[in-house]
């Protein structure tokens, strides 16, 4: 069949690009390679799961109604919850009736003047926009270690954990990867498991994510003022209104007050401990002041020195790796049933069908789970055959790193937009409400491209190059490029080096969006 727009992905960005695309008279259909809807938050139920952006923001804006009727339990609202929140969202605009669900994608041929949209089962259906919301982290990163298919025993991922319970009651559990899913799966299953092994390449930070129920009143106060908390949101640098850093460079206070407000933070809990000075994530004193207060707290919490030690970073300067958020993380190391192996001493040689082998011996294990991370930003564009003007493939055009028009737009794949692709400020703020500016900014021109008669639009020439120059500039002016990170790709063995999303805010992005419908599309050219 033929649709006006044809919609990829069914998480928080595809389910309101449907629903804008609907509200805008137009046909649209939808694929979700999940049997249900949720994305992010259908596929990552690993036990301990929540998010690390507080949910009165880290939700849709754009229906006062809904806003209104949802009340969130806790500050970072756990994964059922917010999956919960997504299928009531379905459930409540009918987008189910739009979308087919357990159907991937396989493959898009640019027809001239409509996509045709291919999925895994050898179905086509046309349309004469797509939208990719197919997420910046939906393809896990498997690592090629060796013997990974010959272990015997559980094996689970966190980025495809089964709906069902896993239950590790006497059990020998293994963890690979210390990252976000690492960190906040590692407690859950230390409480339950006989014996728990985490295995830790490099050493991350994290902060204690503090969720706790919400006072009524607090509900109260933020639905009441939500409309004046959306706006300021936007105007932000990271997507949270809640989150004004300390504008003194830390350096510039006596040791005891940079140690009080970085303590303040601490107790506040949340990602945004990044951020606690304005300056932190662009000065390396003030990030310095940062770091050593988070390894200080990690030498208190922790008893045995040696592991203290082990799990203190080192290599990067906090933040440039994605803060980590947790419940209990580091608590946890004081467990009798937990261990942690320091793969830089002790690495791993294989995987053996007992268990983990590292250099020092066999650690044996009923369960392994891999929290190895995502190949991010470009994976799920990439896995499938995309193929734009004159037959050009995707992986052509990004062959020297992802290259888009304002994150949104890729030269050579007319009609074709990207929500918080390679180039967005995507989680570098908050992605709901980055989708939502994405998703009002794509209406607009689509609204645009149609008073001018044109059929399609794509980028102009030269424009994505120089947005390219926009994005590393932002880049330059930040610590980030200091740690190898999947910000810039560098976790994927073989992908190109180059740091993806645009740090120059939320705020910036809006206006430099905004600026570009302002002046009548001058990146894009119309035909
Ligand atoms: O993935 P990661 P993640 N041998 O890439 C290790 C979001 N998120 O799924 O650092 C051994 O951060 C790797 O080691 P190293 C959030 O944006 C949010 O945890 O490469 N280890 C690292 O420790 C987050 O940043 C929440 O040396 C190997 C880990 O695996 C992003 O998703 C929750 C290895 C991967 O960490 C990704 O987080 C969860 C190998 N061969 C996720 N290969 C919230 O709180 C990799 N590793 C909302």
């Amino acid at each position: 069949m033929s649709y006006d727009v044809i919609v990829i992905g069914a998480g928080f960005a595809g389910l309101a690009a449907a629903h804008r695309a609907r509200r805008a008279g137009l046909t649209v259909h939808g694929f979700e390679a999940g049997d249900d809807v949720g994305g992010t938050w259908y596929w990552n139920r690993y036990p301990g799961a929540r998010c690390d952006v507080e949910s009165v923001d880290y939700s849709y804006s754009f229906d006062e109604d809904l806003q209104q009727e949802w009340t969130w339990s806790e500050r970072f609202a756990a994964q059922p919850e917010i999956l919960a929140y997504l299928r009531h969202a379905a459930r409540r605009f009918g987008l189910y009736d739009l979308f087919e669900l357990a159907t991937r994608v396989a493959a898009l041929r640019y027809t001239g003047s409509a996509w045709d949209v291919t999925t895994a089962d050898g179905r086509t259906e046309r349309a004469r926009f797509v939208i990719l919301a197919t997420g910046s982290l939906s393809i896990p990163n498997i690592p090629a270690i060796p013997g990974a298919g010959d272990f015997r025993g559980e094996v689970y991922r966190t980025a495809q954990w089964p709906a069902a319970p896993v239950a590790f009651a006497g059990k020998r559990v293994g963890i690979i990867g210390t990252g976000s899913s690492g960190i906040q799966t590692a407690p859950e299953v230390a409480r339950e498991a006989a014996a728990l092994t985490v295995f830790q390449r490099t050493a991350n930070y994290s902060i204690p994510a503090v969720s706790a129920p919400l006072p009524a009143e607090e509900i109260a106060a933020v639905k009441a003022g939500y409309a004046a908390r959306r706006a300021r949101t936007r105007r932000g640098l990271y997507g949270s209104p809640a989150h004004d850093p300390h504008p003194v460079p830390a350096p510039q206070l006596t040791p005891a007050e940079a140690t009080r407000v970085l303590q303040e933070r601490w107790a506040y809990g949340g990602v945004y401990f990044a951020r606690t000075f304005l300056d932190q994530m662009s000065d390396a004193a003030t990030n310095r002041i940062a770091g050593e207060f988070v390894q200080g707290q990690i030498r208190r919490i922790v008893r045995d020195p040696a592991v203290a030690e082990d799990l203190v970073p080192a290599d990067h300067p906090i933040g440039t790796k994605r803060i980590c958020t947790d419940s209990g993380y580091f608590e946890t190391f004081n467990r009798p049933n937990v261990r942690l192996v320091n793969l830089r001493r002790d690495p791993i040689e294989r995987i053996e069908p007992g268990g983990v082998r590292t250099a020092t011996g066999l650690h044996e294990l009923d369960v392994l789970i891999w929290a190895t991370g995502f190949d991010a930003f470009t994976g799920a564009a990439a896995r499938m055959d995309i193929r734009g003007r004159d037959g050009v493939a995707l992986s052509a055009i990004w062959s020297g790193g992802p290259l888009t028009y304002l994150g949104l737009l890729v030269p050579g794949l007319p009609n074709l937009v990207l929500l918080n692709g390679p180039g967005s400020t995507g989680p570098l703020a908050n992605m709901v409400l980055c989708a939502e500016q994405q998703i009002d900014w794509v209406f607009d021109l689509l609204a645009a491209a149609g008073q001018r008669g044109a059929a399609a639009f794509d980028v102009a020439p030269g424009a994505a190059e120089r947005w390219s120059e926009v994005v590393d500039e932002a880049a330059r002016r930040t610590l980030f490029p200091k740690a190898r990170s999947w910000y810039l790709g560098s976790n994927i063995e073989g992908k190109p080096e180059r740091f993806m999303p645009y740090a120059g805010g939320l705020g910036a992005y809006v206006d430099l969006c905004a600026a570009e419908a302002d002046a009548g599309y001058p990146g894009l050219t119309f035909g």
